[in-house]
C-alpha cells in the first residue's frame, strides 16, 4: 500500500477499528485515478458558463423593434399613448420577420415586446396597457411572444425577448418602493419566460429613468440600476424557467459592446472588470474578473430602431463589414430589422437580407482548411479519452481541439495544399470553455514554403477568443478583392496567457 492513502483510509472509518485489528486487517489497494486523466490544459479563469458558450454559438441574430412607436413615428414613447394608436393594418407576422433573418444567415432573433413606453405586445396580467386594450382587430389578434416563439421553433432558430426595465407608463416605476419590480418587471419577465424554456437571451436595455407619464404623475424619476431591478432574483427566476437564457445588459451575463454602429474592438476580451460599467466595453479587460462577452447591437436601416417613413437600408457590403467587425472580432451581432405598420418587414428589408445571406454564403463557401494538411510546432500529450492533435483543428467537431503543452505559450500552425489556392479570409476559434488565452498572432502565406508574406494589413492581430476572422487584404469595408494565391498558410501564435488551444480554423 502506498503510504499516501493511509490518511484517507483513516478518514473513511478505519479510525473506528480497535487498534489490535489494525495489524491483521486486509486491504484491497485501489489506485486513485489521476486527477486529470485526459491531460486537459488547466482553465484560464474566468471561464464561461455553459449557457454563455451556447449563446456565443448563435453568433449573428436579428433584433425586431416593433410596437406603439411604429405608429407614432417616435423612438421613445412617453408612456401616455392611447392603446388604440397600436393599429396594425394586418395581423403582425413574426414568421415573416424570422424567415428574412434566416435568409441572411442569422441563427435567431430577439423581439421587442415592451419598450420604454410600457405598452406590452402580449396579453399580460401585469398591466392593462397592452394589446388587448386596443380596439383594432389586428391588435386584438397580436401576441408577439407566442407567435415569435412558435415561428422560431418552426424555423429551427433561437429566440428571445427585449423587455424594457424602464417603464414610463407605470405609476410604480421609481416611486420609492419595490412595487414596480415585484408587481410588474419580474412578473413580466416570468410571463415571457413561460413562452418557451429554450430561450437563448433576454434583452434589457440600459435606459434607466427620466421623464415619463408614470400613471399620470408626469414626473422625472431616477433609479439606481445597480440595485433597483433586484437582478439576483430576476436571474434566479428566469433561469429556473429558461436555464440557457443569457440575461443581457442589466442581467450581467453579456455586455453591450459600447456603440450602436456595429463594431467591436480589434482586441476584444470576453472577460471584463468587476462592477457595473467597469472597463472598456469595446475591448473588454485582459485580466477581467468575470466572463462578460460582448454583443454588438446595430441597425440595418438608416433612421431609428423603430420603422420610420422613408428610411433606407444599408448595402449588403456595409452589413458584411459589420459582420466582420463584430462576429469576426469575438462579439455577437444583433442586427435590427424594423417591421412597418403592417406588422411585417418591408420588401426592401427582405430583399437585402437575401442579398446579405448570399454574400455570406458565397464568400464563406468552401472551407479550404478541410483539404489542407495541418502541422503544428508542438502538441500536448494525449490523455485517456482526448488527444490534442493538429487534425482537431480542421475536423467538423467543435468538441475536439488542438493544444500545446503546458508552459508553451507560442506555436505555429501550418496549412499546406497540393496546389495553390486563392485565399481571402482566415477564421480562428479558441476552445473558450478553458478561457480566452491568445494575446498576439501573425498570419502569413507562402507560394513555396520558404518565402513568407505577412497578411492582414494593419489589422491588430491580438485576441482570438470565440471567433476571429481576418480579411487577408486588411480591409473590412472592401474585403473580398482578388485574394492571394498560396500553397501554404501559417498562423503563428506569438503570445498566449497559457498554452494555446484552437478548436477550429477555417480558410476561405
Ligand atoms: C436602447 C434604447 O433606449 C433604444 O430605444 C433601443 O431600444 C436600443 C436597442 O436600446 O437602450
Amino acid at each position: 500500500m502506498k503510504s499516501k492513502f493511509l490518511p484517507l483510509l483513516f478518514g473513511l472509518g478505519f479510525a473506528a477499528m480497535p487498534l489490535s485489528n489494525y495489524a491483521q486487517a486486509e486491504f484491497q489497494v485501489v489506485e486513485a485515478a489521476p486527477a486529470n486523466p485526459d491531460n486537459e490544459p488547466h482553465p484560464v479563469h474566468p471561464v464561461p458558463h455553459e449557457r454563455q458558450v451556447l449563446w456565443n454559438e448563435t453568433e449573428f441574430y436579428a433584433f425586431f423593434h416593433y410596437g406603439i412607436n411604429t405608429y407614432t413615428n417616435k423612438e421613445w414613447g412617453y408612456g401616455d399613448e392611447n392603446p388604440n394608436l397600436f393599429a396594425p393594418t394586418a395581423v403582425p407576422n413574426p414568421k415573416q420577420w424570422l424567415e428574412a433573418a434566416k435568409s441572411a444567415g442569422m441563427k435567431g432573433g430577439i423581439a421587442v415586446v415592451k419598450h420604454h413606453d410600457g405598452f406590452c405586445l402580449w396579453p399580460t396580467a401585469t398591466t392593462t396597457h397592452n394589446v388587448t386594450a386596443s380596439s383594432n382587430a389586428n391588435a386584438q389578434a397580436t401576441n408577439i411572444p407566442k407567435d415569435f416563439a412558435a415561428a422560431a421553433k418552426e424555423l429551427d432558430m433561437k429566440y428571445g425577448f427585449y423587455v424594457s426595465p424602464w417603464d414610463r407608463n407605470s405609476g410604480y416605476y421609481g416611486d420609492g418602493t419595490n412595487n414596480y419590480v415585484e408587481k410588474l418587471f419580474i412578473p413580466q419577465c416570468k410571463e415571457l419566460a413561460a413562452y418557451g424554456s429554450d430561450q437563448f437571451e433576454m434583452w434589457f436595455d440600459g435606459a434607466n429613468g427620466g421623464d415619463g407619464f408614470y400613471g399620470g404623475a408626469q414626473q422625472h424619476r431616477k433609479i439606481d440600476a445597480s440595485t433597483y431591478y433586484d437582478i439576483p432574483n430576476l436571474r434566479y427566476e428566469v433561469h429556473q424557467m429558461c436555464p440557457n437564457c443569457v440575461m443581457w445588459g442589466v442581467g450581467d451575463e453579456a455586455r453591450w459592446i459600447g456603440n450602436e454602429a456595429g463594431w467591436a474592438g480589434e482586441t476584444n476580451w470576453q472577460t471584463q472588470n468587476r462592477g457595473r460599467g467597469a472597463g472598456d466595453n469595446t475591448e473588454g479587460a485582459e485580466n477581467g474578473w468575470i466572463w462578460l462577452p460582448g454583443e454588438s447591437d446595430a441597425k440595418a436601416t438608416t433612421k431609428g430602431w423603430f420603422w420610420h417613413e422613408g428610411e433606407g437600408i444599408h448595402s449588403a457590403e456595409r452589413l458584411f463589414q459589420m459582420y466582420l467587425e463584430t462576429v469576426g472580432r469575438n462579439a455577437t451581432l444583433i442586427l435590427n430589422l424594423p417591421p412597418d405598420k403592417s406588422g411585417s418587414l418591408p420588401a426592401a428589408t427582405v430583399n437585402r437580407m437575401k442579398e446579405l445571406g448570399n454574400m455570406l454564403s458565397s464568400r464563406f463557401a468552401t472551407d479550404l482548411a478541410k483539404t489542407a494538411t495541418v502541422t503544428v510546432s508542438s502538441t500536448r500529450t494525449a490523455g485517456e479519452k482526448r488527444n490534442y492533435e493538429a487534425t482537431n483543428i480542421n475536423d467538423d467537431d467543435k468538441t475536439t481541439y488542438w493544444a500545446a503543452p503546458d508552459g508553451t505559450n507560442s506555436a505555429t500552425i501550418t496549412f499546406e495544399w497540393n496546389e495553390a489556392q486563392t485565399i481571402r479570409y482566415v477564421s480562428m476559434m479558441e476552445y473558450i470553455r478553458l478561457g480566452q488565452r491568445v494575446k498576439s498572432f501573425t498570419i502569413e502565406t507562402s507560394e513555396d514554403g520558404a518565402t513568407w508574406t505577412k497578411r492582414g494589413g494593419d489589422i491588430k492581430c491580438t485576441t482570438i477568443g470565440y471567433k476571429r476572422i481576418i480579411p487577408l487584404n486588411g480591409s473590412t469595408s472592401n474585403s473580398y478583392g482578388d485574394g492571394y494565391s498560396a500553397k501554404y498558410l501559417r498562423i503563428t501564435i506569438n503570445d498566449s496567457k497559457a498554452c494555446p488551444t484552437l478548436h477550429t480554423v477555417s480558410i476561405f
